[in-house]
Parts: structure tokens; C-alpha cells; sequence
């Protein structure tokens, strides 16, 4: 073999590692982040790489394991984000972003959820049933090069535009679906499963009345808060059942968005 040739087959090797890489960037999906609810902590590694996330959640609390995403806006620094979170006043808002989150779930369930991180400063919060914060981590998302792709989807939940779901026609309860919040406003596409018999009027008389006693359905996991102009995907295989995916985000007068239209039922066979 002359040299000509060596080069030739040189170049050929390079062209196929090439492709190779070429197709392991294309198909390589998510990161993949494992985090464990307690109930007054939240175990989740101080750094991640940037790029489309997938976040296996543990909920290990007694109470809703429903965490909340939120990522620094540009120039707030982590102990005003912090102090914000902490005073649980809304008065936090403006320094945040609503990057994402899981619909409440009982202690032993299992969420994935995945959606886009960019370089900057994160804090995942958990709150009570009450409403207080109940744990609150931080990290920091480096400045690494983005090696991901967005998961492959099933189909389309949209939020929005107004208090309104559209929901695929093949939607039924399991596969990998995008949350994609199209409106101007926050919204959340939590799962409820009403118990035999129950209807959605009576969680309607239960959310006017104040929230007051147990509630008359059973958290089911779902897509929790996501910005306007946000998406994000959950993957999710529900036992059989009548469901209701809703919007618990407060409106006018403190009354959920889905008491101005914004659920959609479904059932799994
Ligand atoms: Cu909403």
C-alpha cells in the first residue's frame, strides 16, 4: 500500500467516525438526573451539564412530592434568588424563571420529566399541602457543550392559549408526551384521579370552599408549573382509572385556572 492509498483510507475513517459522531449527537436524547424527595430536603447533585434534561423523581415525602423548577434570570445573583424563594411571597417572582416541574404524587410514586436547562443558577423547591416551604436546593448549570436532544414525543399537550388543554385524540395515560405552554401566562397539566363515583363538580365545590378537608380526588403525577412560551415532556403510564389533567395555577380571585375552563378528562382503560 503506497501512501496515496494509507491517505485515502485515513480519509475514508475519518469520513465514518465522522458519521458516527455525527449520529450519536443526533440520537443521544437527554441527560439523565436522579433526585429523592424527603420531606424537608431535596437530594439533587450542586452541578449539571446544560442541555435537555430528564429528571427521575423519587417522592419519599409524606406529603405532595410536587417540586417546582426555577432558574435565575440573568444578573440575579444566588442569595437574592434564595432570599425570594424563602419569603414565599411572590415577592421572588421577578427574579425567577419557571423552567418546570412534576404534578403532586403520593409517597413512593415516580415522576420523569424532562425539559431544557441553560447555563446559570437553578433551585428546585418543594411546598406543603399548606402552601409553606417545606425544602428548597440550588445548583449551578455549567457552561459545557449542550451533547443532548429533546426526547421523542407521542404527541402534543397544549396550554393555553387562555384557560384551555388541547389534548391528542390518542392520548390514554401512558407514553412521552410535551407540555407546551403557548399563553403568556404560567400554566401546569397536574393529574388528579377521581375515585369511583366521584365527579369533577365536587373538587370544583372543594377548591371554592377553601381547600377545607380531604380533598376528593388522588394526585396523579403530571407536568407541573411551566412559564409562558415554555415546554417541557413528561413520560408517564397511569394505572386504569377516570382522570382530569388541570391547571391548579390561581387566577382571578384565587380560584385555579381550571375552574375557568382549564381541565380536560380522560379515562385509561
Ligand atoms: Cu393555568
Amino acid at each position: 500500500m503506497d501512501w496515496m492509498q494509507k491517505l485515502q483510507g485515513l480519509a475514508a475513517l475519518t469520513a465514518l467516525a465522522t458519521t458516527f459522531l455525527a449520529c450519536d449527537a443526533d440520537e443521544s436524547g437527554p441527560n439523565v438526573v436522579d433526585i429523592t424527595v424527603h420531606d424537608d430536603s431535596i437530594s439533587i447533585p450542586a452541578s449539571l451539564e446544560p442541555g435537555y434534561t430528564t429528571f427521575l423523581i423519587d417522592g419519599q415525602s409524606e406529603g405532595d412530592n410536587h417540586l417546582l423548577f426555577v432558574r435565575a434570570n440573568d444578573g440575579v445573583s444566588r442569595d437574592s434568588m434564595e432570599t425570594g424563594i424563602r419569603a414565599n411571597d411572590g415577592s421572588g417572582d421577578e427574579f425567577v424563571t419557571i423552567v418546570g416541574g412534576n404534578g403532586g404524587m403520593a409517597k413512593g410514586e415516580e415522576a420523569e420529566v424532562t425539559f431544557e436547562l441553560r447555563q446559570g443558577i437553578y433551585a428546585v423547591v418543594l411546598f406543603d399541602e399548606e402552601g409553606e416551604l417545606a425544602a428548597d436546593s440550588y445548583f449551578t448549570v455549567s457552561d459545557a457543550d449542550d451533547q443532548t436532544s429533546a426526547p421523542d414525543s407521542d404527541g402534543v399537550v397544549q396550554m393555553g392559549p387562555g384557560f384551555e388543554f388541547s389534548v391528542p385524540a390518542d392520548f390514554s395515560g401512558s407514553g412521552t408526551f410535551e407540555f407546551k405552554n403557548v399563553d403568556d401566562q404560567i400554566h401546569e397539566g397536574a393529574f388528579i384521579r377521581l375515585p369511583d363515583g366521584a365527579t369533577m363538580d365536587e373538587v370544583g365545590d372543594w377548591a371554592r370552599n377553601g381547600f377545607q378537608g380531604p380533598p376528593p380526588f388522588e394526585p396523579a403525577g403530571g407536568f407541573g408549573a411551566l412559564d409562558g412560551g415554555r415546554e417541557g415532556w413528561l413520560t408517564f403510564d397511569l394505572p386504569p382509572g377516570d382522570y382530569a389533567i388541570i391547571c391548579w395555577i390561581p387566577g382571578p380571585e384565587g380560584l385555579p385556572h381550571w375552574l375557568g375552563g382549564m381541565s380536560a378528562s380522560f379515562t385509561v382503560d
